[in-house]
């Protein structure tokens, strides 16, 4: 069976980040799961060059567009091989091949009367680089931009969407499976419920010259999504091309939510009106934001894969992305959050167990997998072997269905049944008896069985290390040309494997100290003036009450504080012209608690503690201590 599957061609105004490293990385262990599964497999990704957007960051960075996008291009093809992603073609849409094809469907959409020249007015947003209906402004403002579009009349070639409205929502309710999870197909519809617009996919020459020509009119370039989406049927040779008869039938494209719209509506339309089948099937994923804020250039959190990978490996970072988001909804990354995986899915659990029963296959049977003799099997090894064989079947149908999170799930429930075997069946212990040699020898057979039908599962998530638990077992050769229906299948085990020096899989990791790594954007972020949130979580804030206050002597403008924090704390504070000793006793103030101590007056103050301050006209200042609830306890964490 063939499948063809697409990334999404980024945009070249930016470079590589964790959300084209997300996309691209789930398609790459699609389609690596697909050829394990037997298919032959054409996987393409690539740049989308053209554009305002383009020509814009070209300018500001002073190059010329054509030197620009080569540069940014070539950022995105080196990132892939960092993420053990390989995809059979990498396409540009400024390619020779691209530009002739895009000419050639729009002659061809033209010719039969589906585009047509006509004065448009309305809302241009530069940021989406399309014009916006009022119904989907917030505040008057593109809700992804938060800018205020332009209002933009000129004159431009159209093409007939609305005409295909009908057909799109009938083919839609049709094919449940064309685009999921169903939240979008939902969104999609309700989209669908208003009419629809027609397409303007030209601009004209005076205003943007970075784009396709319109092979019928030279005084306009093709709009860029017009341009973009045709990339798909490029990479395959459209029209004449055997790749193209063999792949377009069983097209899928993954994208996140941002950019359904053209290629739920815009796309199948495109196709219908080239008399073309829509494509396959259209997975749509969420958002990564960062410690729960939006990536964002300007706040200086965006994470870069490349930095990614050179601290946690990159197999723990496609394990992280692939088991951490459900896919259809947002997720956040943090570095918290990876290392919890990292430490108990990848080194406790999986790391361990495999390192044990190598080690215990190593001292009792002489470093060869014994041969499963089926008459000793015992109720709970029956189990296991059930247990494996559904593993492979629901693996199987979640992956299918894009729900990667849960296929890991279903793998990581087999490695905890394989840890408590272990331990019901303490091999340690059968290898004191004498007569317990045949059911030791069996309980390691099986051991040694589960990990190679693992290792096959997880070939297209962390291919690096399945290889590695391979090559460990003995079963090299076997695995290169492993495939799918090999798992849960006993009788497929390669036999009387001999196993190699056993590996570490995963080292423990520790977190960084903040000062010795500072968070990524720190550099970025201080040059802004912002901090991220991992600087702020870095301050200590506590509830503490005032036990009691003293004057400084010699100061005219210092409080000796004693604070229950709920330790006993000490803290000068600079506020004796606002408050007396008396009215501050049993007052709950917030202390800033991992402040470096300081000598004031020669008395040590261990922290401070928090107060507004208001110039006043006559040249002093208003300043007032910050109150805590008093239902609050000392010690309380202010976050
Ligand atoms: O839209 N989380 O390009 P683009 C998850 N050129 N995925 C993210 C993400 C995030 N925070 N940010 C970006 C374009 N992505 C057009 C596409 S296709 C014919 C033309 C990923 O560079 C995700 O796949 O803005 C999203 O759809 C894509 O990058 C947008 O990339």
């Amino acid at each position: 069976m063939p499948t063809y599957i697409t990334t999404p061609i980024y945009y070249v105004n930016a470079q590589p980040h964790l959300g084209h490293a997300y996309t691209t990385i789930i398609t790459d262990t699609y389609s690596r799961f697909r050829r394990l599964a037997g298919d032959t497999v054409r996987f393409q990704t690539g740049t989308d060059e053209h554009g305002e957007k383009i020509a814009e960051a070209a300018a500001k960075a002073d190059s010329s567009p054509r030197a620009y996008v080569d540069t940014i291009a070539a950022l995105f093809q080196e990132t892939w091989p960092l993420l053990n992603v390989q995809p059979d073609y990498i396409i540009r849409t400024t390619d020779a091949n691209h530009v002739e094809t895009v000419q050639r469907i729009l002659d061809q959409v033209h010719r039969q009367g589906d585009i047509y020249f006509s004065e448009y007015a309305g809302l241009y947003c530069r940021g989406c680089e399309r014009f916006l209906t009022d119904k989907e402004l917030v505040e008057g403002k593109c809700p992804d931009h938060l800018v205020e579009p332009e209002p933009i009349a000129e004159q431009n070639y159209f093409f007939r969407m609305s005409k295909y409205q009908d057909w799109l929502i009938d083919h839609i309710k049709k094919h449940p499976e064309f685009i999921t999870p169903e939240r979008y197909r939902n969104e999609v519809l309700a989209f669908l419920d208003e009419p629809l617009e027609d397409l303007c996919i030209s601009r004209p020459t005076s205003r943007l010259t970075w784009g396709i020509p319109l092979p019928f009119d030279r005084n306009f370039v093709t709009y860029v999504w017009f341009d973009a989406l045709i990339n798909y049927l490029t990479g395959i040779g459209y029209p004449d091309d055997p790749l193209f008869t063999e792949y377009w039938p069983v097209a899928e494209h993954v994208i996140a939510k941002d950019i359904l719209k053209p290629h739920a509506i815009y796309w199948p339309t495109m196709l219908k009106s080239m008399g073309l089948e829509p494509f396959r099937r259209l997975h749509v994923h969420g958002y990564w934001n960062v410690d729960s804020t939006k990536m964002s250039k300007s706040l200086g959190n965006v994470i870069r894969p490349r930095e990614l990978v050179e601290e946690y490996g990159v197999d723990p970072v496609r394990y992280f992305l692939l088991r951490e988001m459900s896919f259809g909804l947002d997720a956040s990354f943090s570095s918290d959050a990876i290392l919890a995986r990292q430490n108990a899915d990848l080194a406790n659990d999986l790391g361990n167990l495999f390192s044990r029963s190598l080690t215990m296959i190593g001292k009792y049977a002489q470093g060869r997998l014994p041969r499963l003799g089926t008459d000793l099997l015992q109720e709970g090894d029956r189990e296991l072997q059930e247990a494996l064989q559904h593993m492979a079947t629901e693996y199987a149908a979640e992956m299918n269905a894009f729900r990667f999170h849960k296929a890991l799930q279903k793998v990581w429930e087999v490695i905890s049944l394989l840890n408590r075997y272990i331990v019901v069946n303490a091999p340690w212990e059968l290898a004191k008896e004498p007569h317990q040699q045949a059911r030791l020898q069996t309980v390691l057979a099986l051991l040694g069985g589960s990990l190679w039908m693992i290792a096959v599962v997880l070939k297209p998530v962390m291919p690096e290390t399945a290889e590695k638990m391979a090559r460990a077992l003995g079963m090299e050769e076997a695995f290169s040309s492993a495939t799918l229906d090999k798992v849960g299948n006993w009788e497929a085990v390669p036999p009387e494997a001999t196993l190699a020096e056993v590996p570490q899989l995963f080292p423990r990791m520790e977190k960084k100290k903040e000062a010795a790594a500072p968070p990524q954007g720190t550099k970025k972020a201080a040059a802004s003036g912002l901090i991220d949130f991992a600087q702020f979580k870095a301050l200590e804030l506590r509830v503490a009450q005032v036990k009691a206050a003293q004057a400084v002597k010699k100061s005219d403008r210092l409080l000796k504080l004693t604070l229950n924090a709920p330790e006993e704390r000490t803290v000068v504070a600079g506020i004796a012209q606002s408050y007396t000793p008396e009215e501050l006793i049993d007052k709950k103030v917030v202390l800033v608690a991992n402040l470096q101590p300081a000598k004031l007056m020669g008395i040590v103050s261990e922290g401070m503690v928090l107060a507004a301050k208001e110039p006043l006209e006559d040249g002093t200042e208003r300043l007032r201590l910050l109150f805590v609830d008093p239902a609050m306890s000392p010690g309380s964490t202010i976050s």
